[in-house]
């Protein structure tokens, strides 16, 4: 039983709706007691399982968890809910910031003024921000010479975006060439944010405005501390949802741009068409979409519009960003011709051929979509369909060409909009870095992570499965790092730390990254042997993982698998997997592309070499992807990192509502508890001598009359209350957790009994 929990004490007790709700003991009977809540409730419970409330907490709570005297898990979150109802929306957990999403504009947090209060104010000195992660990583940069990195979690809708742009605006308010004008870097830098939201942001049930890929920006900085360059590297685009969505989310942004085009623009393009290549090209008309409402690749869902958002509008943004970014008219507009032709192909159909197993265009609307898609992407339209209904098999013996049934069309139709979807992302990525450019010169940058949150669905394919193990990466780097901090302070108040221990997740990367043996190596074997199937492969992963804590095989089935995240449980479905790691574009595809005659067209698909375009040889979208991450983590290795949680408060998007078990949930998750638990491993409380002494001094005030040094007296109180596990560094106590709360409760008794003793003391101490 914790000493300090008696009759008449304060504490968290466990609640079936609010999680934790607060109460105060009223009776004790063994190891049960029992208390009143403050919804007016009487519960009962078991000792071990209440947390003593802290009493001393300012009406607005703390804007660091450390200054809670009890840190666990109803304190940090009772602090945060605090917090948020008066829009407070950042708080410090040490130097990670938590940022909860307001839903709503709080143009005042982040307004010019604002940003000239943060430059250059020490850490802790104004209300946790943003701002101040972004100004410290900055000033660490300056002054230490040494690259810095801002990591950004949370899940999906919690804020990391939005986080991202707010730090590369300040970074830009920071590192900005006042003198120049135009296109400078760091304009270029904040414009790519629209361009690349276009094109890889979509509307999905958790957020109306969610990324798609990850984004490591990484800003680069010369001597004098400007901006001089700068690299995207993005990360896995969800490459699916070109073809596929489920009501009510969309597909990417810029199909709806483009079918909003106001008219005016339409005509500019279609005059800029002709320049491009006005034989080939000869529509003068809009690109013949249609309503948005006929297209197969936006009618999936009923929904079009989003609220509070105008495509046209966006439309025109996202061009002039273009402008910014350094992409041409000309290119602009192949870009734009490029994504009408997605939209048209999704419309072409087939229907049973003659032959068994064949396909021809289902009717005239398949051909007049087909003739679309031929003529926007500038190759020829029999082509195009005998690549869609055709595939070529190359055995050791011959090369035979076998009709595909509808369906298998309709597979190759959707793979081939996947790939040049995906191509078109990847160039625009390209296209950026070349334009921005890198400054070779730079030993300095700061890099900003905002990729995707853990998942957890209700099912999870191949996708869940990469972005948990992103999370696992990074969890891991982060538990690293602030288990190294809390050592490094040990180390220099020179106590003894060894007896930290830190549960690390090194088993679970073991089990998915390991070379050999590990669920990548193993569905790469799966995708190379040609009679694997998924249910082969799951029974692969069975076998080999039985006896792995992480693993598990769930009853009743014959192709899932769970793994045992440090956020928790994902079950997975592997029935797409072995596909869906298989990277490779059909040859036929290929072949039809690079000979567009639109040099743009041809552009994304660069002719193979001969050795290149007949192997058919597999690559691993997963072991690919390991690799990324491996640099992406090397990267972040040779930085000094800084870590931002964004929350999301509630499912519904709005504003002040504040749930306790989704927060919760996701302070588990993404890693905040785990740092307070480590923080807890450890001496989670550290106070300065005469902190400690102006506090507690009244549990001894025999020591102030021996003159004994600070040192000395801080440990005469410590005995003097039996406390033994403690540390006394060179200018700090550092307490386990609950001692200070133990010492509080002392203190409190004693203010009870003589309070009079206690105001001579504090008056001689302040
Ligand atoms: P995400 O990046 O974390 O999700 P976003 O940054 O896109 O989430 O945020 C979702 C929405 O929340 C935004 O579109 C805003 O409406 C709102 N929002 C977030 N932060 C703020 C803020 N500081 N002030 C006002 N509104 C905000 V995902 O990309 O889905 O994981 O894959
Ligand atoms: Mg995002």
């Amino acid at each position: 039983m914790p000493k300090n929990i008696v009759i008449g004490s304060h504490v968290w007790v466990g609640d079936p709706e609010l999680v934790w709700i607060d109460g105060q003991i009223i009776n004790v009977n063994g190891e049960e007691a029992e208390i009143q809540t403050s919804n007016g409730k009487t519960v009962v419970a078991n000792l071990s399982k209440l947390h003593p409330k802290d009493m001393e907490i300012p009406e607005g709570g703390v804007d660091d968890m450390i200054k809670l005297e009890n840190l666990h898990e109803p304190g940090v979150l009772h602090n945060l809910a605090t917090r948020f109802k008066i829009n407070e929306i950042y708080t410090y957990t040490g130097n990670i910031l938590i940022a909860i999403n307001p839903f709503q504009r709080l143009s005042h947090l982040y307004d010019a003024s604002m940003m000239k209060r943060y430059k250059g104010a020490a850490f802790g000195e104004l209300s946790p921000h943003v701002f101040a992660i972004a100004d410290v990583a900055y000033r660490e940069m300056i002054n230490e010479g040494k690259s810095n990195s801002i990591l950004v979690s949370g899940e999906s809708g919690a804020g990391k975006t939005e986080t991202t742009k707010l730090l590369m605006r300040y970074l830009a308010y920071l590192g900005g060439h006042t003198a120049a004008e135009g296109r400078t870097v760091e304009r270029q830098v904040l414009e790519s944010n629209p361009v690349l939201e276009a094109f890889g942001n979509a509307k999905t049930v958790k957020n109306n405005n969610s990324s798609r890929f990850g984004k490591f920006v990484e800003i680069q900085f010369d001597k004098k501390g400007r901006i001089s360059g700068a690299a995207i590297r993005t990360y896995l685009l969800e490459r699916s949802r070109v073809c596929q969505i489920s009501d009510p989310e969309r597909n990417y942004h810029c199909f709806y741009l483009l079918c909003a085009a106001p008219p005016e623009v339409d005509f500019i393009k279609i005059k800029s068409f002709e320049l491009i290549d006005s034989n080939s090209y000869q529509e003068k008309e809009r690109y013949k979409l249609g309503n948005p409402k006929s297209l197969h690749y936006l009618n999936q869902s009923n929904c079009y519009e989003l609220v509070g958002v105008s495509d046209a509008h966006d439309y025109l943004t996202t061009k002039r960003a273009m402008d910014i970014v350094g992409i041409s008219q000309k290119e602009q507009d192949a870009i734009f011709r490029v994504v009408a032709a997605i939209l048209h192909l999704g419309n072409v159909d087939f229907a049973k051929g003659e032959e068994s197993d064949s396909s021809i265009l289902k009717d005239e609307e398949s051909k007049f979509r087909l003739q679309m898609t031929a003529d926007l992407l500038m190759c020829d339209p029999h082509a195009l369909e005998d690549t869609l209904c055709k595939r070529v098999m190359i055995t050791p013996e011959e090369i035979i060409k076998r009709s595909l049934d509808p369906n298998g069309a309709a597979v190759s139709r959707d793979g081939l909009a996947k790939t040049i979807y995906s191509r078109l992302f990847d160039w625009l990525v390209e296209k950026i870095n070349l334009s921005i450019g890198q400054d070779p010169s730079s030993k300095c940058l700061i890099g900003i992570l905002d990729i995707y949150g853990f998942e957890s669905f209700k099912t999870n394919s191949f996708e869940q499965f990469c972005i948990n193990f992103t999370n696992e990466k990074l969890q891991q780097h982060s538990n690293q790092h602030v288990f190294k901090m809390e050592q490094e302070e040990y180390t220099k108040e020179e106590i003894d730390w060894s007896y930290i221990e830190f549960v690390d997740n090194q088993d679970i990367l073991d089990l998915i990254e390991k070379k050999p043996g590990g669920i990548i190596a193993l569905l790469d074997e799966a995708c190379m042997f040609p009679k694997s199937n998924h249910e082969t492969f799951s029974q692969k992963l069975y076998q080999t993982f039985k006896d792995h804590r992480r693993f598990i095989k769930p009853k009743l089935t014959r192709s899932d698998f769970t793994i045992v995240h440090y956020a928790g449980e994902v079950r997975y479905q592997s029935d797409q997997f072995l596909d869906k790691n298989k990277d490779y574009v059909v040859a036929e595809h290929q072949n039809l592309l690079s000979s567009s005659s639109c040099p743009f067209v041809a552009g994304l698909f660069p002719s193979l070499s001969d050795e290149g375009a007949k192997s058919s040889k597999f690559s691993s979208i997963g072991s690919r992807f390991k690799l990324q991450l491996q640099q992406l983590m090397d990267t972040l290795n040779s930085t000094e990192p800084h870590y931002i949680r964004c929350v999301k408060p509630n499912n519904f998007l709005k504003p002040a509502i504040f749930e306790n078990i989704n927060v919760l949930q996701q302070l588990r998750s993404g890693g905040v508890l785990e740092a307070v638990r480590i923080k807890c491993a450890g001496y989670p409380i550290h106070r300065t001598f005469d902190d400690f002494l102006n506090r507690f001094g009244s549990l001894a005030p025999e020591v102030f009359e021996g003159n004994y040094e600070e040192e000395v007296a801080c440990k005469k109180i410590l005995e003097k209350m039996g406390l033994t596990d403690y540390q006394i560094g060179k200018t700090k106590v550092f307490l386990r957790a609950g001692q200070m709360a133990e010492l509080d409760a002392q203190r409190a008794s004693i203010l009870g009994i003589s309070a009079k003793v206690i105001q001579k003391h504090i008056r001689t101490h302040i």
